[in-house]
């Protein structure tokens, strides 16, 4: 039987936010960044070996990052990871140097802090991005939108709602999609390719009602807008991936205040199931995206990912692989975890 609350904790004290025993019930591992990192497959985003998708959090005023090590919807342990500076934030995850492995885009508040953190022996390696055209645009989200097999970038202004997509060759900017607009206060809040066709599609939170749209894309053609339920703004997108290992990418809810953290589980752009995976902190600031960085507050951790996931890498990258490494098979329900409703 997992229990949340003391993987909270020790996630906690893997972040040196506090006092944290190991886990009597609990993997837990100690590991640098390349220990056994797994890397993207499809839609699984993995920090460690076992492919299902993991969860990253983030202590903004440490620096600290550690990991809720996944199999589907369930809690295996956690993973303390090298810190990276306070003064970036951790905006994307993608893979940026074939062969998979999992990286982060971080910035920081201003342009020419852009950089790609690599997991190269046990610290983050970084390597240095085009700077953005000022300090209104953030990295929104990662994906591959032009469908050429390589990780881009969406980036989109704070200020005034522009966006674009920055298509990339590792870390090296081949090209901008053109700019367009879309009216705040909607903010591109992850990327993944819902609809399983093989392109990345967007999805958007609208920052004063909580209402929630994916765009369906093929590139930057907008094939289909689908409405998701509202979700009270107590509520951010932590991650968008699969946890539930039947390949639809789901989304990932935290609740800072109440530290819960909900899984909506979905079919394509269709909510079939919202229930809760962990807790994590409580009495903690309201943090609506990564349009800005999460609150520094003290004893506080935020998800900041991974918000990526997509279908047509997957098929490739898991023939590479031994039928150990394959993600498990999908259980036969979700019937141990309890449904809540929506708010
Ligand atoms: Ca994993
Ligand atoms: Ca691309
Ligand atoms: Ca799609
Ligand atoms: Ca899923």
């Amino acid at each position: 039987m997992r229990m949340p609350g003391l993987l909270s904790l020790c996630v906690a004290g893997l972040l040196s936010l506090g006092g944290c025993g190991p886990a009597p019930d609990a993997e837990e591992a100690k590991g640098s960044v390349e220990t056994g990192r797994q890397g993207i497959l499809g839609p699984y985003v993995s920090f460690d070996p076992n492919p299902p998708s993991d969860l990253l959090w983030r202590s903004q005023v440490s620096g600290g990052l550690g990991l809720w090590l996944m199999n589907g919807p369930t809690i295996l342990g956690s993973l303390g990871l090298p810190p990276i500076s306070p003064s970036l934030t951790v905006q994307a995850t993608a893979d940026f140097n074939m062969p998979s492995q999992t990286d982060l885009v971080v910035h920081g508040a201003g342009p020419g802090s852009e950089a790609v953190m690599f997991p190269i022996s046990s610290a983050w390696s970084p390597a240095p991005l085009t700077p953005r055209p000022s300090s209104d645009w953030y990295v929104a989200a990662s994906g591959d939108f032009n469908s050429d097999g390589r990780a881009d970038l969406v980036l989109h202004n704070r200020v005034n709602g522009a966006w674009h997509y920055r298509y990339m060759n590792g870390t090296t900017l081949l090209s901008l999609s053109p700019t367009v607009v879309r009216p705040l206060p909607w903010h591109i809040v992850g990327a993944a390719d819902f609809n399983l066709d093989g392109r990345t599609d967007l999805l958007w939170r609208e920052r004063n009602t909580g209402r929630n749209e994916v765009w369906l894309m093929n590139n930057m053609a907008t094939l289909s807008i689908v409405t998701l339920p509202t979700l009270s703004l107590a509520y951010y997108v932590g991650a968008t991936a699969d946890y539930t290992l039947d390949g639809n990418p789901d989304i990932v809810w935290h609740n800072p205040s109440t530290g819960n953290v909900m899984l909506w589980q979905l079919a394509g752009t269709s909510l079939i199931s919202a229930f809760t995976i962990g807790t994590q902190g409580t009495g903690c600031p309201v943090w609506f995206s990564q349009s800005t960085p999460p609150p520094p507050a003290a004893g506080c951790i935020y998800l900041v990912g991974p918000r990526w996931a997509e279908r047509h890498g997957a098929a490739a990258n898991l023939a590479g692989l031994g039928a150990a490494t394959r993600p498990p098979t999908p259980p036969p329900s979700t019937s141990t975890a309890k449904p809540t409703p929506l708010r």
